[in-house]
């Protein structure tokens, strides 16, 4: 059908409160708005007002929708996102997250969208849309094997999942039928272990997401089969309902002149040095990492004696703990090799460099993404969520060699760190992988390829609204 003689729908976004989440939100609006349809993107006023700007020709097609957050004594004043919390506030921000039904529910009866897209956390909401014959997608801003790992979800909602200790979490689920090795370590199946269990809020992230799987209609998912299809449709045989990839939906390099005073000195240095022979290294926004190992990262960067560009934030949010401070005289003696870079940094445009070649990162979905669409070997360091399986993902498709750690806390040395670079950017087994990440940019980096998978997204949406509206 040709897009004119469609009906335009009207759809409405919900993302967690967290920029991780609510930034691939604002991109598939505006891959959708493209299409003709129109957007209500929901959130709270500060988060709406943090957003990047939309484009001109897509912002009356954007409607941006305030939902004030209930105030809860445990949160800090203003506090609406992750970013202005510290982790042990996190159950308080889903407490007052959850308080939002009300204003969601008034909007919604007051709109009737035609669909209704959502993050794993609004376990209530489903039953609120399918009240009103509105039709509900989960849209999955995170990888199959993740989503696989959690199981069916009438065990998550249930609480009958048998899987208890953190050693559960470091095989492979035995729901998975097929050859792999891909699963926590003991460092970091605590996070697992903990979304398990039932927190402060009153839900366990398990119960979030196992009632947002059973009332959806369907499960969108950015994911792709080029890259991995077995976990993809592993998830189908779970859920018993369409799962949509989406693609990767790998980021296009914005020519935002209004950025050039903070680019052009940064190319400029890049410029400078030989192809292929930087390492990027980002931990992302939302990692912290203890003073302690700080230190061992800067040394391992010191030591291995390669040029790097450092994107080192400040966390909006400091405690004793996280202070950020580089070793005694760092940057004065890796002058004119390292950059540290102390606030926001182009990321997409410096991998897009071609002195560039090889990006140490904590393995966020949209990191590695990134990463390989410009195909960069990666060199991983994983904390939490989901960071620990896509590492292994990636060193058992031999893109990336992760940091060895201490099994137990998850500590790594300036040794680890100076070898793991070394490996990746001099040897023999280094240069295989290379070899490996390059090619896999032919599938991250195919626009043609993912233009079909969100055409076929959307028409998914398009082909399948809730006609049942006498409910
Ligand atoms: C996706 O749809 C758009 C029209 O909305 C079209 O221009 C584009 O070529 C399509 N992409 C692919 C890969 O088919
Ligand atoms: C069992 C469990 O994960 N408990 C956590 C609940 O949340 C608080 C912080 O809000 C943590 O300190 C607990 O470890």
């Amino acid at each position: 059908m040709a897009a004119k003689d469609r009906k335009s729908l009207h759809i409405v976004m919900f993302p967690w409160l967290a920029f991780g989440h609510i930034i691939p939100f604002v991109d598939f609006s505006k891959l959708i708005a493209q299409k003709g349809h129109r957007i209500s993107f929901v959130s709270t006023p500060r988060n709406i007002d943090r957003l990047p700007k939309l484009p001109p020709h897509l912002a009356s097609s954007i409607d941006l929708v305030k939902i004030p957050l209930p105030k809860i004594a445990e949160l800090p004043e203003n506090a609406e996102a992750t970013m202005d919390i510290h982790g042990g506030q996190m159950d308080h921000l889903k407490k007052a997250f959850d308080g939002l039904e009300s204003g969601l529910t008034r909007f919604l009866e007051n709109t009737r969208p035609d669909w209704i897209l959502y993050d794993f956390a609004p376990h209530w909401l489903p039953d609120v849309a399918a009240r009103l014959g509105i039709s509900r997608a989960f849209f999955m801003i995170i990888n199959a094997w993740f989503l696989a790992f959690f199981g069916p979800a009438e065990a998550m909602i249930s609480g009958s999942d048998d899987r208890t200790k953190p050693e559960d979490f470091m095989v492979p689920p035995k729901w998975v039928n097929f050859e792999t090795k891909v699963a926590y370590r003991r460092f970091d199946a605590g996070w697992f272990l903990r979304a398990s269990q039932k927190n402060d809020s009153g839900f366990s992230d398990f119960y979030r997401q196992g009632k947002v799987v059973v009332g959806s209609e369907a499960i969108l998912i950015r994911h792709c089969y080029e890259f991995e299809p077995n976990w993809l449709t592993l998830l189908e045989e779970l859920n018993h309902r369409p799962v949509v990839p989406t693609g990767l939906m790998p980021p296009k390099v914005q020519k935002d002149e209004d950025r050039d005073e903070i680019w052009v000195p940064i190319r400029n240095w890049l410029d400078t040095q030989n192809k292929g022979s930087v390492i990027y290294v980002a931990l992302g926004r939302e990692v912290t990492i203890s003073q302690d190992q700080l230190n061992e990262l800067a040394h391992g960067l010191e030591l291995s004696g390669v040029p790097f560009f450092w994107v080192l934030r400040k966390p909006s949010i400091s405690t004793e703990s996280n202070l950020m401070e580089l070793p005694d005289g760092f940057e004065e003696r890796v002058s004119g090799r390292g950059i540290v870079w102390k606030s926001w940094a182009p990321q997409l445009k410096i991998l897009s460099h071609e002195s560039v070649g090889g990006f140490l990162t904590h393995c966020g979905w949209s990191s590695i993404i990134e990463g390989l669409m410009f195909g960069h070997l990666l060199i991983t360091l994983p904390f939490v969520v989901d960071q620990g399986l896509n590492s292994r993902v990636v060193a058992e498709k031999q893109l990336g060699i992760e940091i060895p750690r201490n099994e137990e806390d998850g500590s790594y040395t300036r040794k680890s760190v100076a070898d793991s670079i070394k490996l990746a950017m001099f040897e023999d087994d280094g240069k295989k992988f290379k070899e490996k990440a390059k090619e896999m940019s032919k599938i991250f980096g195919n626009t043609e390829l993912h233009s079909q998978y969100i055409n076929k997204s959307i028409e998914f949406l398009e082909n399948h609204k809730y006609v049942n509206k006498d409910i």
